[in-house]
C-alpha cells in the first residue's frame, strides 16, 4: 500500500516537474498529431512564429485531449480543428471560455466512410448507406462473424462509427486502424485484389489525387443528431446520421495566448489555409515521400506572397 502510494506521488511530481519545465523556456507549444497535413501545417505555423521572433516546441499529443491541454495552458494553438472529428471537444472548451475560436480557414472539410471506385461495381446502389448495408456480406472478413468490416481511423479521431452502426442497425463492425498508414494499406490491398473495402477517409487529403472514389451518403448531418437521441430515423439513439459535409476547419488558441505570446497571436489570426493548401501539405508527404520539414519548406517557398502578409 505505502509503496504504491509513494510511486503514485512520485509520478505526479515527475509530471508536474515536466510540465513546468516544458513551459520554462517560454516557447509556443504546438501539438503534433497522427495525420500528415497536420504535421506539415504545424511546422509551417511554427516557422512563421519563429520568423517573428517566437520560440517553438512541437509536442506530440492525442488529438482529443489537446483541447483540455489548451485550457491548462500546456498547449497554445490547434491549427487544424476539423469539425467532424473534433467539433464537440473544441466547442465545449470554447463554451467554457478557456479556448478562443480564432480563425475559420477557407478550407471546407468532410470526414466519412469512403470506398474506391471499383466497389461501386461490386455493390450497386452506392453511395447510399442502405445499399452499402445490403452488401455487408461482401465486406466480411474471416473474423467478423459474417458482418461487413469498416476500417475506421485511430481511436483518438473519435468518429462514433460503432454508435452510428448501432443507431442505423447496420450489419457492420468497426475495426479501428492503428495509424493513418494502416488505413491506406487496407485501401491498397482492396484495390489490388478487386475486393470490397470501405475505409475512413477525409477531404482535403492526398487520396483524392491518387484514387477515384466516393463517400458513403448517410442521413444528412444535423447538430441535433449527436445531442438528441429522439432526432433522426432511430428515435432511441444518437449518431443516426452522417458527419458534416461542408465542415469547418478552424484555428483555436488558448485564452492566455494573446497575452503570453502576442507576436505569435498576431500571426495566428491571419493564417488561412484553403482546400488546396491542406491537400498539398498531405500530398508532399504521402504521395511524394518528403520529410515533414521538407514539405513545410516547400509549401512556404511556394506561398511566400501570402505568408509575408500574415506575418506583417
Ligand atoms: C482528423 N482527420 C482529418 C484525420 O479526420
Amino acid at each position: 500500500m505505502s509503496i504504491s502510494k509513494t510511486i503514485v506521488a512520485g509520478c505526479a511530481g515527475a509530471i508536474l516537474a515536466f510540465s513546468v519545465a516544458a513551459r520554462a523556456d517560454d516557447a509556443v507549444n504546438i501539438p503534433t498529431h497522427n495525420w500528415s497535413s497536420q504535421l506539415v501545417g504545424a511546422e509551417i505555423v511554427g516557422k512563421l512564429f519563429e520568423m517573428v521572433g517566437e520560440e517553438v516546441n512541437y509536442v506530440p499529443i492525442d488529438s482529443q485531449t489537446v483541447y483540455q491541454s489548451m485550457c491548462e495552458n500546456d498547449i497554445d494553438i490547434v491549427h487544424e480543428v476539423w469539425e467532424g472529428a473534433f467539433g464537440q471537444s473544441f466547442e465545449k472548451v470554447v463554451g467554457e471560455g478557456c479556448v478562443i475560436d480564432l480563425v475559420t480557414h477557407d478550407a471546407k472539410t468532410r470526414e466519412e466512410w469512403w470506398y474506391p471506385a471499383h466497389v461501386k461495381q461490386l455493390c450497386p446502389g452506392l453511395p447510399d448507406w442502405k445499399a452499402l448495408d445490403a452488401c455487408a456480406d461482401q465486406f466480411a472478413r474471416a473474423d467478423s462473424g459474417g458482418k461487413g468490416v469498416f476500417i475506421g481511423g485511430p481511436v483518438d479521431w473519435l468518429k462514433h462509427d460503432a454508435e452510428k452502426v448501432e443507431a442505423l442497425g447496420m450489419n457492420f463492425v468497426v475495426k479501428n486502424a492503428g495509424s493513418a498508414a494502416a488505413i491506406w494499406a487496407e485501401l491498397e490491398a482492396g484495390i489490388k485484389q478487386n475486393k470490397a473495402v470501405v475505409i475512413f477517409n477525409w477531404t482535403p487529403n492526398f487520396i483524392e489525387a491518387l484514387y477515384e472514389g466516393e463517400f458513403v451518403e448517410f442521413p444528412k448531418h444535423d447538430a441535433q443528431c449527436i445531442d438528441d437521441a429522439s432526432w433522426g430515423i432511430n428515435p432511441d439513439k444518437k449518431y443516426d446520421c452522417g458527419n458534416p459535409t461542408g465542415g469547418y476547419l478552424k484555428i483555436g488558441v488558448s485564452h492566455d495566448f494573446k497575452k503570453s505570446h502576442p507576436k505569435a497571436f498576431a500571426v495566428a489570426q491571419n493564417i488561412n489555409f484553403s482546400n488546396l493548401d491542406v491537400a498539398q501539405q498531405s500530398n508532399y508527404v504521402d504521395t511524394d515521400g518528403m520529410e515533414v520539414s521538407e514539405a513545410a519548406d516547400k509549401w512556404l517557398a511556394e506561398n511566400e506572397g501570402r505568408w509575408r502578409q500574415w506575418i506583417n
